[in-house]
This record gives structure tokens, C-alpha cells and sequence, in this order.
């Protein structure tokens, strides 16, 4: 394995270019893209949410470093989303950031890795009230509805949604939650019928919850 610190150091910076240089070299040489993701990108991003934490890096930093990891994933995404049979859907899920909340990197990792996995994905975007998911859900007959938050303000809001999938007697659409603040216990609380602690244990999740439909 390579020392990712350079890597994690560009993010870190904000070098776009970089990020996606090396994340690029690094594939040319053949490394493990979930390995170039780990530990060279999410690992880069934790270093500044912890910074970030302390008042060391301050939101305009943040962005461009949110940036950087977005320039980075654009190169592993063809190899995330690669199929490996792409002639039957796993199922449909729409995905969505919930009102008030504007993070989207994860919700990104986890729409691009469940589409390599076969799921066909309507991404809704960040900032997005339960008007939203409902009717995106209805409109394309969704199997799953997944949800993501970043912040503990807004983690509240993913019961509101849930309670208004049941109001509109949508009770079968299966609701998956995820995002850091977000447990496998705060999942049961608002309801859901699963949580994704990441990406790949949403793809996971997403299999069991259309079996089990
Ligand atoms: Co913000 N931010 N941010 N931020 N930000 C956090 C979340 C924070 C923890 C930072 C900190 O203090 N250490 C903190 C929240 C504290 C809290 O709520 N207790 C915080 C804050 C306070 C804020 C603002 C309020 C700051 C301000 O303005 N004063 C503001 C809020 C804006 C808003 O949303 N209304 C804000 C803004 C921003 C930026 C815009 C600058 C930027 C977002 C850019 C973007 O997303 N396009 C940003 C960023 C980048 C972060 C941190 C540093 C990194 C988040 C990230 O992308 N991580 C974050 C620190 C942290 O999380 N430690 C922080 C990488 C990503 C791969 O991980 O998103 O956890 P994650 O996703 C994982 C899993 O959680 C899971 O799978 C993913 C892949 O493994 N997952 C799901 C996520 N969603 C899922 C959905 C599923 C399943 C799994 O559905 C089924």
C-alpha cells in the first residue's frame, strides 16, 4: 500500500487538480479503488471535518476542500458505477439529502456505489423536504427511499418524512437512513427500515430491503 499522506495532504488543501492526478495515477498503477477511496479520500475529509471541529480550517476552506473530494470521486466513479450485468435493475431507490441540510458527498458515495451494484438511482439532491421524496418515490414506483443527514439538527426532519410516507399510505415504500450523526438505534427511533452506516453497508442493506419487500 502507498503512503496516501499526499494524497490526504492535497485534499486537505483544496488542490483539486491534484486530488485528481494522483487519484488517476494511483488507478493507472492498479491500486484497489476502494482502497484509493479510504484511505487516500474519506481519510483526507476526516482530517478536515476534525480541523473543522477545532476552528483550525473554517467553512471557506471546508468547501474547497468538499470540492476536492467531489474532483476526486469524479475519477473513481466510472469504476464505482461500472455494472457488472447491466441488463435487470437490483430495484430503484431514490436518494436525498433532507431539508436544511446541504452535505451531499456521502449520499453521492453511496448513490454511486448502489448503482454499480445495479440499483437503478434517482438522486434528488440535497435540501429536500418530504414533498419531494414522496412524489419522486411515487413517480417512479421506488422500491427504497433513502435519506441522508449530516448535521444533528436535521436528522430530526428523516422522521418527518417517514411519518408522512405512512400519512400518504405509502407504508410499503421501504426508508433507509444513513449519514454520521445517524445510528442504527436513531434509525428504529424515527422508524426506518434500515440504516447504512457507508456505502457499502447501504448496498448491503438496500438488497436484504427489496428482498424482504
Ligand atoms: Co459541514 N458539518 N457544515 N460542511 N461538514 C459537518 C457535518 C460537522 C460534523 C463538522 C464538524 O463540526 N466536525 C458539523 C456538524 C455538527 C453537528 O451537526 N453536530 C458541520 C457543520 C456544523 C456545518 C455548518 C453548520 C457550518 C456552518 O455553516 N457554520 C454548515 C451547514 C450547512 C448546511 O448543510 N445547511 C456546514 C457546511 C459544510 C460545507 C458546505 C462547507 C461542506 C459540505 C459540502 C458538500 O457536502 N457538498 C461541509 C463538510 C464537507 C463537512 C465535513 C467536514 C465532511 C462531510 C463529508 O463529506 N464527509 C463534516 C465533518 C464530518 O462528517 N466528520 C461536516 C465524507 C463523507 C464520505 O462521509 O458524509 O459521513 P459522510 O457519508 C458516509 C456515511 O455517513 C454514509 O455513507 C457515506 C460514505 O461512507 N452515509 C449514508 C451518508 N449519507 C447516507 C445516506 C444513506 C446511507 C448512508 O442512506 C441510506
Amino acid at each position: 500500500m502507498p503512503d496516501y499522506a499526499q494524497l490526504n495532504q492535497f485534499l486537505y488543501e483544496g488542490k483539486s487538480k491534484d486530488v485528481q492526478r494522483l487519484t488517476q495515477e494511483y488507478i493507472d498503477e492498479g491500486l484497489p479503488v476502494d482502497e484509493i477511496l479510504n484511505e487516500g479520500l474519506i481519510a483526507g475529509m476526516s482530517v478536515v471535518g476534525e480541523d473543522f471541529k477545532y476552528n483550525i480550517l473554517y467553512v471557506p476552506e471546508v468547501l474547497i476542500a468538499a470540492r476536492a473530494m467531489k474532483a476526486g470521486l469524479a475519477i473513481i466513479k466510472p469504476l464505482l458505477t461500472a455494472r457488472a450485468d447491466d441488463t435487470s435493475s437490483s430495484g430503484t431507490v431514490v436518494m436525498g439529502t433532507v431539508k436544511g441540510d446541504l452535505h451531499d458527498i456521502g449520499k453521492n458515495l453511496v448513490c454511486m456505489m448502489a448503482e454499480g451494484a445495479g440499483f437503478t438511482i434517482i438522486d434528488i439532491g440535497v435540501d429536500q423536504p418530504y414533498e419531494n421524496f414522496i412524489a419522486t418515490a411515487q413517480e417512479h414506483n421506488a422500491d427504497i427511499v433513502g435519506m441522508s443527514a449530516l448535521l444533528t439538527t436535521t436528522m430530526p426532519y428523516m422522521k418527518k418524512v417517514v411519518d408522512e410516507f405512512d400519512n400518504a399510505g405509502l407504508s410499503d415504500t421501504k426508508i433507509a437512513v444513513g449519514g454520521a450523526p445517524v445510528s442504527e438505534m436513531y434509525a428504529d427511533e424515527v422508524g426506518a427500515d434500515g440504516y447504512g452506516a457507508d456505502a457499502p453497508s447501504s448496498v448491503e442493506l438496500f438488497h436484504k430491503l427489496c428482498a424482504s419487500a
